[in-house]
């Protein structure tokens, strides 16, 4: 390829091309007719598809894409950065079921965006990254922010369009929102090159393009698959028969809105039921079937396993022993039949969550069973519940000062319960931090636990919580963030003020990641033994001063009764809080209890 200098400094370049754009408009002033652009068209079949939201970060060629948008009804969340904006869109996702909007500039916008195109991928949520993407006339030429965005996302893209000319839009638009919601949800992506953006078309050819192209929408696309009935009938055989049955759910379950479904499920059977962490809550953990304090015991000896959106993956030991017993047998509920080839269960049965849950009862309703609860099963379980249950209330009830993790944690879920209904939604990740408050911390309603997921995804905790303020106005949205996890996406606490988001952020400053320098002596030498440990932050960080630059609400509580009256105070003013709470550098497990995973 031949090198063609650049005769223009960027500056330069970026006066050129705001020229051209407001050439173009002034043409369109002087011709009288309404012209459209491809950045309006954009914004059009986004608010007719049902868009409602729309997260990102915005520059070259997409600043009007927002714009229109916001013109047409949809609300633009600006962030800082496209990371925290991706995670947030993701997250948006799974809490409305319909894909969340990512809208970032080329190239490096791109690649940030991949951040939240990746992680909608392993939690298998839906969401649409809309990029800008260079001038097709210079591609290869090194133009501004060029990059072949269409390979860079692959690896995360279900589904990837490129509108290579403005009459091409509309069926674009649609295509990605239709692909990230069919069959298994994930990232799909759409790229608008800068020319295409900049393209005209009169407003009724606008018009006459969207409804062409709504007409063409794949309806396959969004069907759910047919659920064998068959197969249900032997799955209810084999709950019938089993002797320690156990039903497991995910996110999957919660992304289907099973949750009626799944009560009258475990209720009318008597099956005690365990949740993948972010299912926590489809059912409540106070529920009297709940195994989650006995969630060994459950595993390692249930036979049959009835297995809804969740997949058997790291989180679930993979099916295998030692955590399961090797006899189990697997009956496994997914909307994807991939997942179930993949994982060879005794009976797959392909299908949405809720519809196979319902035609589950259905079936058993015929002829009714249940475990009742007297049976030796039942009562292992609910003993062994007791048991850790009352061994982990000695441990909350001491108070630790300085504080332990278990300390803070027993406030904060006190004053979260104490809410009621609807109850807030809990954002939370870290290592020590996650995992001590996934045990702790009490779920009561669906959809209200958000944490570093599939993949331990550590800085998604802002963009959830924006994310989260957002789709569930009418609930507050409290994070229970290590300070390694916080630092991530901390610069969007700016955002919370600005849009004055509900969110009470609570940071468990224990000075890094896990705690304080927790190296042995002997790993303490050679020339740069001297700089603080990789795991080490600054000590007594001020992190509920960092909102307060932005005109946000900082507590610092090191007391119970510091804590006590900050989480009171905050909750109640709905207002964007950080809550500093100090916690021992030297409390907690030596990297988390995730040890070897992390
Ligand atoms: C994107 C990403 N980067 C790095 C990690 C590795 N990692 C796991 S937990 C963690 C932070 C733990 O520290 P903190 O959030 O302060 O929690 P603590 O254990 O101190 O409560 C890190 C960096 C990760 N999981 N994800
Ligand atoms: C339904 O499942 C049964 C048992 O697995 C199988 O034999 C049958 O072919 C399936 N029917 C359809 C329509 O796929
Ligand atoms: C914030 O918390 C840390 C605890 O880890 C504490 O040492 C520090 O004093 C607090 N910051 C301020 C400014 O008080
Ligand atoms: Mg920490």
């Amino acid at each position: 390829m031949k090198n063609h200098p650049n005769p223009f400094s960027l500056l330069q370049l970026f006066a050129i091309k705001i020229a051209a754009i407001n050439m173009a408009d002034a043409d369109q002033e002087r011709s009288g007719s309404s012209m459209v652009d491809g950045n309006t068209l954009v914004a059009m079949c986004l608010a007719r598809a049902g868009v409602d939201r729309m997260f990102g970060v915005v520059g070259i060629p997409v600043t009007s894409l927002a714009n229109s948008a916001v013109a047409l009804g949809v609300r633009f969340i600006a962030f800082h950065n496209e990371q925290s904006a991706g995670y947030a869109a993701s997250v948006y996702g799974y809490l409305t079921g319909r894909p969340g909007l990512l809208l970032t500039v080329s190239g490096p916008g791109c690649v940030h965006g991949l951040a939240g195109l990746s992680n909608a991928a392993a939690n298998a949520w839906p969401m649409v990254l809309i990029s800008g993407s260079s001038d097709q006339s210079f591609t290869g030429r090194g133009d501004f922010q060029e990059l072949d965005q269409i390979e860079a996302v692959k690896p995360f893209s279900k589904f990837s369009a490129k509108a290579t000319d403005i009459s091409r839009i509309p069926a674009s638009v649609f295509s990605v929102i239709d692909w990230a919601v069919a069959g298994r949800p994930g990232g799909t992506y759409l790229d608008l090159p800068t020319d295409v953006l900049r393209q005209t078309v009169s407003e009724s050819e606008a018009d006459r393009l969207i409804i062409q192209a709504e007409n063409e929408r794949n309806k396959e696309l969004i069907e759910k698959p047919r659920i064998n009935y068959s197969e249900i009938q032997t799955a209810v055989q084999l709950l019938r028969k089993a002797q320690r049955p156990l039903i497991v759910f995910g996110k999957g379950a919660a992304f289907a809105r099973a949750e009626n479904a799944l009560r009258k499920l475990v209720e009318s059977t008597g099956i005690p039921f365990l949740p993948t962490p972010m299912g926590k809550g489809l059912l409540s953990d106070t529920h009297e079937l709940a195994a989650t304090a006995a969630r060994s015991l459950a595993i390692g000896k249930c036979d049959v396993a009835l297995v809804i959106g969740a997949r058997l993956n790291w989180l679930l030991h993979f099916g295998e022993p030692p955590k399961w017993s090797k006899d189990v047998k697997f009956i496994l509920v997914d909307v994807c039949k991939e997942e179930i080839e993949l994982r060879k269960p005794s009976l797959g049965i392909v299908g949405d969550a809720k519809d196979a849950v319902e035609k589950l009862h259905k079936e058993i309703k015929d002829d009714p069973f249940c475990l009742g609860k007297t049976h030796p099963w039942v009562e292992a379980i609910k003993n062994k519940v007791k048991e850790n249950v009352a061994k982990m209330e000695v441990q909350l009830a001491k108070e630790i000062v300085p504080f332990n993790f278990l300390t803070p944690m027993k406030i904060i879920r006190d004053a979260i319960l104490e809410m009621g209904s609807p109850a807030p939604i809990l954002v939370s990740e870290g290592a020590n931090t996650m995992d001590v408050g996934r045990s702790v911390l009490v779920q009561t309603e669906p959809r209200t636990r958000l944490d570093a997921g599939t993949w331990g995804t550590m800085g998604v905790g802002l963009g959830y919580c924006i994310a989260a303020a957002v789709a569930s106005p009418d609930r507050l949205v409290v994070a229970v963030e290590g300070d390694s996890g916080f630092g991530f996406s901390a610069m969007e606490v700016e955002t919370l003020v600005r849009y004055q988001l509900p969110v009470v952020v609570v940071v468990f400053n224990n000075d890094g990641v896990y705690g304080g320098d927790r190296r042995n002596p002997d790993e303490i030498t050679g020339p740069y033994k001297d700089d603080p440990a990789p795991t080490s932050f600054v000590p007594g960080a001020a992190y509920h001063v960092l909102l307060e630059a932005f005109g946000g609400k900082g507590y610092l509580a090191g007391t119970p009764d510091e804590l006590k009256k900050a989480l009171a105070e905050s909750f109640s003013a709905r207002r964007p809080t950080v809550i500093n709470v100090t916690i021992d550098p030297y409390a907690g497990a030596e990297s988390g209890r995730l040890q070897h995973k992390n």
